[in-house]
């Protein structure tokens, strides 16, 4: 099957003038993703940043750059319900009042370096349902194993997503959470619910090339992205998310694999299709 690659540009955690190459305002994330379509993403996983490059979740931003999103590339697009981990539950479910193609969903409350990300299993609950309502693809976000076993109480109680399709993205070597190696990965991938049809992996920092080699080899899809990985190589910090896609695609396409287009993506997914006639 040829390769999901999904690109996290942003992300929340890393400050604009800690990392001026990362993309904060509208136009600089739209850049992206128009390059990172064209090099092989099919799925762009966003953070949104204010005027001040602060992390929000303000309706205004949230419409805004999914209209432009929609209008120049035809990239899945999903919006982070995840936030910062600053971010009050109640706000992170008003995400999808932007109508995005797909939501993240994390699966349970997980260390997160020295803080904590939460979401308690009635949240969880509550996210699932609406996205369901909203017709809106989720991918659930494993960071631990254990967020393994949630997602199967997700699917006995409230049933499959929008679409049938369940997709998983395991995020892993977050500081305190389920490590970035092959094992952990493996342990992962075996504990998954038959119901899984397609999961991706992504790790960060230092072992975002080791993970994606690995979920190439075990018949994975791949998310990279400046959110992950600050570091293309030792040394080398990334200049453009464009670095990192272009990386996984020549990887992808080395193992046989290369990346699918936006439409294939789309019906690995089954997003409902919102662009523009
Ligand atoms: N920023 C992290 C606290 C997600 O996007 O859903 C949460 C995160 C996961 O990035
Ligand atoms: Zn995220």
């Amino acid at each position: 099957m040829n390769t999901l690659i999904t690109v996290a540009p942003t992300g929340a955690e890393t400050a604009k003038a800690d990392c001026p190459q990362l993309p904060t305002t509208l136009e600089e994330l739209v850049e992206t993703a128009v390059r990172c379509e064209a090099s092989g993403a099919s799925l762009i996983h966003i953070h949104l940043r204010d005027a001040d490059h602060q992390p929000t979740l303000d309706p205004f931003y949230l419409r805004d750059a999914v209209q432009a999103l929609r209008e120049q590339t035809s990239l899945v697009l999903q919006l982070s319900t995840g936030g910062s981990v600053h971010d009050p539950l109640e706000k992170r479910l008003t995400v999808l009042d932007a109508e995005p193609d797909s939501c993240s969903l994390t699966c349970g409350t997980t260390n997160f370096g020295d803080d904590v990300f939460l979401n308690p299993y009635p949240f969880m609950a509550q996210l699932y349902q609406l996205a369901q309502e909203r017709e809106v693809v989720p991918e659930f976000e494993l960071f631990d194993l254990g967020h393994v076993a949630a997602l199967r109480h997700l699917i006995d109680d409230f049933g499959l997503p929008f679409g049938g399709k369940v997709h998983v993205d395991f995020v892993t070597g977050v500081p305190g959470a389920m490590p970035g190696t092959p094992a952990a990965l493996m342990a992962g991938i075996q504990a998954l619910p038959p119901e899984v049809t397609s999961w991706s992996a992504t790790g960060i920092g230092r072992t975002h090339l080791s993970i994606a080699a690995v979920a190439l080899a075990s018949g994975g899809h791949l998310r990279v992205g400046m959110e992950d990985n600050l570091n293309f190589a030792k040394g080398q910090p990334v200049q453009h998310n464009v670095e990192l896609v272009t990386r996984a695609a020549e990887l992808a396409r080395l193992m046989q694999r290369p990346p699918m287009t936006t439409d294939e993506a789309r019906e690995l997914l089954s997003v409902k299709d919102r662009r523009p006639a």
